[in-house]
């Protein structure tokens, strides 16, 4: 046997060399220490392959977890976008409904302020025509009974009219007469109906009397001329009117011609009214 440090030769069975002094180590325990040590290796490395696949095992559940997360939070923030998008689409519904509400409000204070008005209007008119079916009534108390039946004719039928509508009716070429201070054609009373001046022949200058100018539509205050719509007039055929905005003169709409005939003041319109042909004129 030689030893393996100096190379020389040694009994057999040595436990330490006898020239060098270094333990001997024989075949088989080497061989068992070889084993021991290269499965002590393996072991090793099977640890560290264990351990490498369990980061990498690790890495990857770590890596799933993370890509889960993100993909929730992805989904989430979309869903988030989505509801704003549907926030601001509702939010833009609900101003412009705000808006129409607003509208809507407002239209229905104007018609409300506008039924005010016509309301008052109404309560005005009715108010005269009360007033005038007064004045009739008192001046009934001093007629005789066949009088008295025509006035309450005239109180009946009478229907308030303004101004302005009563213009759009033709006048009439009869009863204009009586009592007349310009001379013009037209009497006093009849000229405070037609609101014309009772002093002058031509009220606004142009050179047509104010008789001329009503019998033909023209306008005796002004220029242009009466708006005369006879669609109106025949709708009022066969009614007495009376002119709130005056003195209750009254006026009746002749049946044939859809033209007004004067009647005068309530205390003159007997007279008038006993005429038949002014009823009956076609
Ligand atoms: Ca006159
Ligand atoms: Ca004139």
């Amino acid at each position: 046997m030689i030893c393996f440090n100096c190379r020389k030769q040694i009994p057999d069975n040595s436990e330490t060399c006898p020239s060098c002094g270094r333990p001997i180590v024989h075949r088989e325990q080497l061989g068992k220490e070889i084993s021991l040590r290269r499965y002590q290796r393996w072991f090793f490395y099977g640890v560290l392959v264990l351990i490498f696949l369990g980061m990498i095992l690790a890495i990857v559940k770590i890596y799933n977890a993370n890509t889960k997360l993100l993909l929730s939070v992805s989904s989430v923030q979309k869903e988030l976008e989505e509801a704003k998008g549907t926030l601001g689409t509702t939010e833009a519904e609900l101003a412009q409904r705000e808006e129409l509400l607003k509208q809507v409000q407002a239209d229905l204070l104007e018609k409300s302020q506008a039924v005010d008005v016509k309301t008052e209007e109404f309560k005005t008119v009715l108010n005269e025509k009360t007033a005038i079916e007064e004045k009739y009534s008192q001046s009934q108390l001093d007629l005789s009974s066949a009088e008295a039946n025509i006035y309450n004719l005239i109180i009946r039928l009478g229907v308030g009219i303004s101004n302005e509508n009563l213009k759009k009716i033709p006048v009439a070429d009869a009863n204009l007469e009586g009592d007349d201070t310009d001379g013009d054609g037209l009497s006093d009373l009849a000229e405070e109906a037609l609101g014309t001046d009772a002093a002058k022949v031509d009220t606004d200058g142009d050179g047509y009397n104010d008789k001329q100018e009503i019998l033909t539509g023209f306008n005796p205050l002004g220029a242009g001329n009466l708006g005369i719509d006879m669609d109106f007039a025949n709708k009022q055929k066969g009614k007495i009117l009376l002119q709130v905005e005056g003195h209750g003169e009254a006026w009746y709409v002749n049946t044939g011609d859809g033209e007004r005939y004067f009647l005068g003041k309530p205390a003159d319109a007997f007279r008038i009214m006993r005429s038949v042909e002014y009823w009956t004129k076609k």
